[in-house]
């Protein structure tokens, strides 16, 4: 199709707005004059600030629009929401074709957009790279009609799946590019989220502006440990812990501006996720990319939307080392977890495998 090389340019482009635009979509457009040249680009920048759609038509001049092409990977919006309407403003600068991606989610849009630009007799083609456009709003799609936050699992392990020895060493499984490569995918998620029991064993520093932490008991050194050191840290505990420990946590992250406590219902000695997805979600955290051991790997992986593999050419061969999901004896392998692939990368001499929700 003629279309699809210049929509992929739009992809391209709307992935600049990465971790910015939560939780609104990422999008990506292209204005082509009335001789099918390529006269301006947009991306939606910021959460609240232009349009894709408005940012790309915003400086050009009805003698520059008229009778062009606007490209754009999703429907343009019809409501006066942060800004007025893109539709409106197609429209307003003559525009006769308008190329999209994928329909929009969002019920105050769906439809409309299109219907509003018909209507001025504009002639719309609809479905150009439609997977792709899904893809690149996989967040924005579950948030819109499931109301739930996008859970992203990453893990690292050696190529008979483990993430360290039986003794807890794993520094490091995978090579510096691979590590390099983590810090890229964290900034496409809201948050991070991890465990007690990787804080103790690895303190890590885990750069991110919000981290969701699971420490049931408050095991973890609110004033050494590294996890603590930036960003907003918002801790769960178990509600049923005894106060006087609870006392203790509070007078050592009074000084903290950046650590929050929420309590939270458990299950068999273990945090409700049900409960803690609901909280986080209500949070305003639309996405969250889990960094943890097998255990919590293993628990959250009925409610994984996608998973980050990296694996390194390394054999560890131990039996009792520790394994990325960890949950479950199965003795039929017709009830493993299936999943979907989704994409392969190299950083050599690594591999990251992409997959998700079968
Ligand atoms: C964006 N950027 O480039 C497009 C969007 O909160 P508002 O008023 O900015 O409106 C957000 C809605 O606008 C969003 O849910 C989506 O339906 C539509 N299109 N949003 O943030 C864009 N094209
Ligand atoms: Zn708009």
């Amino acid at each position: 199709m003629i279309y699809d090389t210049l929509m992929k340019k739009c992809i391209k482009l709307a992935t600049k707005g990465m971790g910015s635009v939560s939780p609104n979509p990422l999008v990506g457009c292209i204005v082509l004059n009335k001789d099918g040249l390529i006269i301006s680009k947009g991306f939606h920048k910021k959460y609240g600030l232009n349009h894709a759609e408005r940012n790309a038509l915003i400086n050009l001049n009805n003698d520059e629009t008229r009778d062009g092409t606007l490209i754009v990977t999703l429907e343009p919006c019809s409501h006066f929401g942060k800004t007025p309407p893109c539709a409106d403003l197609i429209i307003e600068k003559e525009i006769k074709k308008v190329v999209i991606g994928m329909r929009d989610v969002n019920p105050i849009v769906s439809g409309k957009g299109i219907k509003k630009l018909k209507d001025a007799g504009i002639e719309i083609i609809e479905g150009i790279m439609e997977k792709e456009c899904k893809e690149l709003n996989e967040v924005f799609i579950k948030n819109m009609t499931e109301h739930k936050t996008f859970v992203a699992i990453k893990t690292a392990t050696t190529l008979d799946g483990k993430i360290a020895t039986s003794t807890g060493s794993s520094k490091w499984i995978t090579s510096e590019k691979a590590r390099k490569e983590v810090k890229n995918i964290r900034k496409r998620y809201d948050a991070i989220l991890t465990t007690a029991s990787t804080i103790i064993a690895d303190n890590p520093q885990m750069e991110h502006k919000n981290k969701i932490i699971l420490d049931r008991n408050l095991r973890t050194d609110f004033v050494n440990a590294q996890i603590y050191k930036n960003g907003i840290c918002y801790v769960f505990y178990d509600k049923k812990i005894a106060s006087e420990h609870l006392d203790n946590t509070l007078t050592a992250i009074s000084k903290m501006k950046n650590v929050k406590l929420y309590p939270i219902k458990t299950k068999f000695d273990k945090i409700d996720l049900d409960d803690l997805l609901s909280k986080i979600y209500d949070l305003g955290i639309m996405s969250v990319l889990v960094e943890t051991g097998g255990h919590l790997n293993g628990s959250i992986l009925k409610y994984a939307d996608k998973i980050y593999h990296f694996i390194a050419p390394k054999i560890l061969g131990d039996n009792s080392g520790l394994s990325c999901f960890d949950f479950q004896k199965i003795s039929d392998i017709a009830k493993a977890s299936e999943f979907e692939y989704c994409d392969i990368k190299t950083f050599k001499p690594d591999i990251l495998l992409t997959y998700k929700r079968k």
